[in-house]
């Protein structure tokens, strides 16, 4: 298996850290969409990442299509979400949530980076700033109070995906999140960033 793209997206972070926790030896390459279109061409015409090559050679995009792939690579028991329909529910409300505010933090950081500032629209970088803090703010609410994990004692889907959330934020937009505004969020990343899958896909 490979997984193509850089660690710095959070849709590549989030599929290589749940490749680790799920124990999938997989082959890394460093290859970014902006920098090797070319080269990123050449695995995936569309350059998209993350791309995703099986074994069989079969190209498969988008983070959550590559994750529910991989969960049926393991056994039930081991897989990132919940089987169960209520749990499942309400992990994939987190991941919704999780994947809108990686979103219009990615909206805003296209338009501060790819477009020249006398081209850039601030109406639009407010709307977006105001849909990131609404996501933000929905997670917070979920969280507060919360002990152990997202779906119980075992790491899973929601609690990786808000922790990448959290912190490509961080990386990508300085002074974005305050953590006094998300107390709950700013400690739940603390605790998944020190877990070795975490560390092991360095966002740097
Ligand atoms: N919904 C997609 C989003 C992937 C995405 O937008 N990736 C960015 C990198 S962070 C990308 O490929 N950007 C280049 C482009 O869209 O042309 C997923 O979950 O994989």
């Amino acid at each position: 298996m490979q997984l193509i793209g850089m660690l710095d997206s959070p849709y590549v972070r989030r599929v290589a850290i749940s490749l680790a926790v799920l124990g999938l030896p997989f082959e890394h390459r460093s290859v970014s969409v902006f920098r090797h279109f070319d080269e990123f061409a050449k695995v995936n015409p569309v350059v998209k990442a993350p791309t995703f090559i099986e074994d069989d050679g079969t190209v498969l995009i988008d983070s959550s299509l590559i994750l529910d792939h991989i969960d049926h690579k393991v056994a039930p028991a081991c897989r990132l979400l919940p089987e169960e329909p209520a749990a499942r529910l309400q992990a994939l409300s987190l991941i919704g949530f999780a994947l809108a505010a990686t979103e219009k933090a990615m909206q805003e950081v296209y338009e501060r980076n790819l477009r020249p500032q006398e081209s850039q629209y601030e109406p639009w970088i407010e709307r977006v700033q105001k849909q990131m803090h609404a996501a933000f703010g929905v997670l917070e609410e979920r969280l507060a109070g919360h002990r152990g994990w997202l779906c119980g004692e075992r790491l899973m889907q929601p609690d990786i995906t808000v922790a990448v959330a959290w912190r490509f934020t961080q990386f990508m937009l300085p002074g974005a999140l305050d953590d006094a505004r998300y107390p709950a969020l700013a400690a739940f990343s603390e605790r998944a960033e020190a877990l070795p899958e975490f560390i092991g896909a360095p966002l740097e």
